[in-house]
């Protein structure tokens, strides 16, 4: 299928999607949601990380206001919109590949919840987050309760919601937002790099990694600990286990240090 929200491209095992709306400050209109669902849905069979980056200074300005405004939608048709964010959300939260969105600029209302779906956020110092929903007398609708909230707590969304504020890389950094701060200009670089080496994980631990912990967040610790061990007992005895681990015995890794 041919995109027109974004591009892509393959770096290797790496996939590079990116926003490609900057005229509009990439923000997401019915025919963007849907073809991020579609991409991940389907990515490439042979593409083991996955970063999300944007063409233009911001990454992304949320919702497609003028979109919304032309279209007057009605209640039941705006819960459409908001499921079919969710379901586009799901497949790169749950899809199985890491994703690690690359960010500048404004990463506001649903541009917040579309890079809160990400596994790694790395942005440059002109990163800035905000949740201005209020000002338009309008609510979160593409995940922001549970994902942001999960991030940020309930009781800091709640704030920037309230206040519509803008907070800074600073704090983003200090808030869980982002896990990687750049120089302006180099988040893409960063956030590549950290792909390649994510790639490098077993495909089978990446998948347990990205979807098996937030699962978990969901469930009971009576059934998030079962899970747990079926997880491991699944990942623990891949074929690949045997191979790394022999390295590791054989003293063929390399030791982690600070
Ligand atoms: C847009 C949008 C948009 C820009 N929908 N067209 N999101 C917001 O409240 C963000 C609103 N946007 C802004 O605050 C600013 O545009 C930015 C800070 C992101 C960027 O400022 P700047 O000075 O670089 O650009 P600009 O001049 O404001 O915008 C450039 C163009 O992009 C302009 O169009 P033009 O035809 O006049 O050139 C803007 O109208 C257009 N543009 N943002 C449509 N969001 C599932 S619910 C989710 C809830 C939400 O996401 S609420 C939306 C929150």
């Amino acid at each position: 299928m041919t995109y027109v929200s974004f591009e892509s491209r393959l770096d290797g095992p790496v996939a590079i999607v990116t926003l490609n709306r900057p005229e509009r400050r990439n923000a997401l209109d019915e025919q963007a949601v849907g073809e991020i669902e579609d991409y991940f849905s389907r990515p490439p069979k042979e593409v083991r990380a996955i970063v999300l980056a944007a063409n233009g200074s911001h990454f992304c300005a949320g919702l497609d206001l003028k979109e919304h405004y032309a279209k007057e939608r009605s209640p039941a048709e705006f819960m459409r919109v908001c499921q079919g964010w969710h379901r586009a959300f799901d497949r790169i939260q749950h899809g199985g590949i890491p994703v690690v969105a690359a960010l500048q600029g404004a990463i506001v209302g649903g541009g917040l919840e579309l890079a809160s779906a990400a596994h790694v956020r790395v942005g440059d110092r002109s990163t800035y987050f905000a949740l201005p929903e209020g000002q338009w007398g309008i609510f979160t609708g593409g995940g922001a309760t549970v994902r942001v909230a999960r991030i940020i707590t309930p009781n800091r969304m709640i704030e920037m919601m309230l206040t519509g504020r803008v907070m800074d890389c600073e704090e983003g950094v200090r808030t869980g937002l982002l896990n990687y701060l750049t120089p302006a200009g180099a988040a893409l670089e960063k956030a590549v790099a950290l792909a390649h080496k994510i790639a490098g994980n077993a495909p089978l631990s990446n998948y347990s990694i990205v979807s098996g912990i937030n699962k978990v967040w969901d469930m009971s610790a009576t059934d998030g600990l079962f899970t747990e061990s079926l997880l491991a007992a699944l990942v623990q005895t891949s074929p690949e286990v045997q191979g790394r681990l022999r390295d590791f015995v054989e003293k063929r890794t390399e030791k982690l240090s600070a």
